[in-house]
């Protein structure tokens, strides 16, 4: 059942779909409470009482104890005890005596105090009362979930290509590189379906421009690359530079569709080009001409894109600078003491995203002016609406790539999301581990973490332990940063390992495809928490390091160094199957309970569920040459096993065909 609360005039944010008539009955579960301007819902938990959700943030499936801050933000060094990442998803469910979901809808700053303040006292906060509130409850978590998905509508869906293993980095400056980090993948029977276009290949980071130097045909060079099965993926940013003659600029100006300050003149900040203004994604008309733009790049053969700094992220506003050197030149040359000093280097590492400055710009949606910080958490999903819409009436049957940075719920529907910026730390790969359920409940379903780590030194060990993870998320790029050590995977002695190891993703892909497939049309997870499926296994709860992907495995992924293996709750008898390759691979059955398993570091594990089938194809060198007719179907059989396979091309959009769904069966 769904409850939907309204309070004040919310402002619409689309990220729901379906028509909900509001409650008759008074709220459940909640104590509201209306203070000034804000709004608090707060409810007492149990000791026993989870709660799982949230999307993109920091730490456990369980997210009791901390603060989580609704505000998609910039943070590539995010810790611990980071509150606001990139993306805000305002979607939880709490699981113990009572079982309920909750949505949010409020697109500025919410905060959700899951017992930080006091342990046994979830509050959640939202900066005006003007939100919509939904419970809804259910028999189970995946009943709960598959509602709130019906109510947002059906995920995104990528090309079938786009599921196969990518090389970004930022750095690739030009042609002849990407065209090596081709050789060098096939050179070593490294699978490889996608290199990733970061800014570089910008003329002066101008959105929609190539730089004729490093790319002189880009056309021809997305065919050179197409012939040897590689999509070429540039990077779309936010910020639109300011450059006489640059007809993106000259135009969005004389329209008026960039935003603008209370002055009515246009907010000036910098990024990546210098000097940027934001198009107001949120004005329907300023969307529609910015969608539209993205043909350019389509015209000359690309499929794919990722959209980036779209929180947006912000280096600095002109105004803000300028008073930031004003204060700054007042203490020069004196004595500074500590508090001078801290004051000081506060104003400087306060220049990058001040929220003084999302306060100082306007949007106009739907007919009205709206200061941004009251729709901040809209801009990257509008931004990337924008693309989608104009990919439907652009490419009307074909699917395109499409992931964002920055999101809300209801951008699930345009795009898929990468998780930003990450670093080279082992925490990170067991944050990504943790953080695949709580973004497929809010409907993100193409998506994954840079792979081996975007910040920081990435080592050989944790890049093949995070690509073991890796092999299993529907997005599995592997990203890193200028200045970085190379992380491509052929840049590591164990060569083969890592051939192998991605070999595995091109296997197993009817499974990882079909499952994905399946999640996205009928509003599933493909990962899950134990617990969502072992309801009344009480230590089934408690694992916070190993998931369901899919109907029919259980993974369990090594994400400490120097470990050489590691331990495992089989929740039930299972088949354990452990692989170095595609043909070299061993399995037995095991029994429910706890278990250490050894699991090399160029081995993959897991765990085949009764009477469950995972169809394996003999993998390829792209997607393309994965064959889903022949197939060899590893099973764990107790009685009866069946399977659901999905099979269409992977870039039309009749998805629901009958033909598509194939079931198999093994007997005993
Ligand atoms: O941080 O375009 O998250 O993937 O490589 C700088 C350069 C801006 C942030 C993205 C990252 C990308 C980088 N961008």
């Amino acid at each position: 059942m769904i409850l939907k609360y309204v309070y004040g005039t919310p402002i619409e944010t689309e990220a729901v779909v379906e028509q909900i008539a509001g409650a008759e009955q008074s709220m459940p579960f909640f104590a509201v409470k209306k203070e000034g301007q804000s709004i608090s819902f707060s409810y007492g938990m149990e000791e026993e009482d989870i709660v799982y959700g949230l999307g993109e943030n920091v730490r456990g499936i369980n997210k009791r104890g901390f603060l989580y801050v609704s505000s998609c933000s910039d943070d590539p060094c995010h810790r611990e005890d980071t509150n606001s990442l990139y993306g805000a998803h305002n979607f939880f469910i709490l699981s113990g005596k009572e079982l309920f979901g909750v949505f949010v809808d409020f697109p500025g700053k919410v905060t959700f105090d899951m017992g930080y303040t006091k342990r046994n006292e979830m509050l959640i906060t939202a900066e005006e009362e003007n939100l919509v509130f939904y419970i809804i409850t259910g028999e189970t978590e995946k009943e709960i979930v598959k509602a709130f998905r019906n109510m947002i509508g059906q995920s995104y869906i990528a090309p079938k290509w786009a599921l196969g293993y990518g090389q970004s980095r930022w750095s690739y400056m030009n042609e002849e590189e990407i065209r090596e980090v081709v050789k060098k993948h096939r050179e070593n029977r490294i699978p490889l379906d996608s290199v990733y276009m970061d800014i570089d290949y910008m003329e002066r980071y101008k959105d929609f421009t190539v730089n004729k130097e490093a790319f002189p045909d880009l056309s021809a060079f997305c065919r050179e690359m197409k012939e040897q099965g590689i999509h070429l993926v540039p990077i779309i940013d936010a910020g639109v530079k300011i450059e006489e003659g640059y007809e993106v600029y000259e135009e969005g100006l004389e329209k008026g569709y960039f935003c603008k300050k209370e002055d009515g003149k246009e907010f000036v900040a910098g990024v990546w080009p210098g000097k940027v203004l934001f198009p107001d994604m949120l004005n329907e008309e300023a969307r529609s001409w910015f969608g539209k733009k993205y043909k350019v790049l389509l015209d000359q053969g690309i499929e794919g894109f990722w959209n980036d700094m779209n929180e947006p992220a912000i280096f600095y506003s002109e105004d803000n600078l300028t008073e930031v050197f004003k204060e700054l030149s007042k203490l020069q040359g004196e004595n500074l003491d500590i508090y001078k000093f801290f004051h000081m280097k506060d104003l400087v590492l306060g220049i990058a995203n001040n929220p003084k400055d999302y306060q100082s710009f306007y949007h106009q949606y739907k007919g009205r002016k709206i200061r941004h910080d009251k729709v901040h958490n809209l801009y990257g999903y509008y931004m990337t609406r924008a693309a989608g819409e104009a990919f439907e009436e652009l490419e009307p049957e074909k699917r395109i790539l499409m992931f964002s940075r920055a999101s809300y719920i209801g951008m699930h529907r345009y795009g898929g999301i990468w998780t930003g910026d990450n670093m080279s730390w082992w925490s990170h790969l067991l944050l990504n581990i943790r953080m695949m359920p709580a973004l497929n409940m809010c409907g993100f379903l193409f998506t994954g973490a840079d792979l081996g780590g975007f910040g920081a030194h990435v080592t050989e060990d944790l890049l093949l332990r995070w690509l073991a993870f890796g092999i299993f998320t529907p997005l599995m790029r592997n990203h890193s940063a200028m200045g970085t050590r190379r992380q491509e995977a052929y840049q590591f002695e164990s060569n083969q390992a890592f051939a192998d190891l991605i070999g595995i993703r091109y296997g197993i892909l009817p499974y990882i495809y079909s499952e994905y497939m399946k999640a996205s049309l009928r509003g599933e997870m493909m990962f899950r928490p134990l617990a969502f499926d072992y309801r009344e296994d009480s230590f089934a709860k408690r694992v916070e390091d190993q998931l369901l992907v899919g109907d029919s495995i259980m993974i369990a992924p090594v994400y400490e160094q120097n470990a050489k293996g590691r331990y495992v709750y089989l929740p039930e008898k299972m088949k354990l199957v452990k692989m170095k390759s595609l043909t070299e691979r061993e399995s037995r059955i095991m029994e429910k309970g706890h278990h250490y398993i050894d699991v090399a570091l160029d081995e993959v594990i897991f765990f085949i569920r009764p009477d469950k089938i995972l169809p394996l194809s003999k993998g390829g060198q792209c997607v393309e040459e994965v064959d889903f007719e022949q197939l060899e179907l590893l099973s764990f059989v107790e009685t009866e096993a069946s399977y659901e396979l999905y099979t269409d091309d992977g870039f039309t959009k009749d998805y629901e065909q009958a033909e598509h769904f194939r079931t198999f069966k093994v007997e005993k």
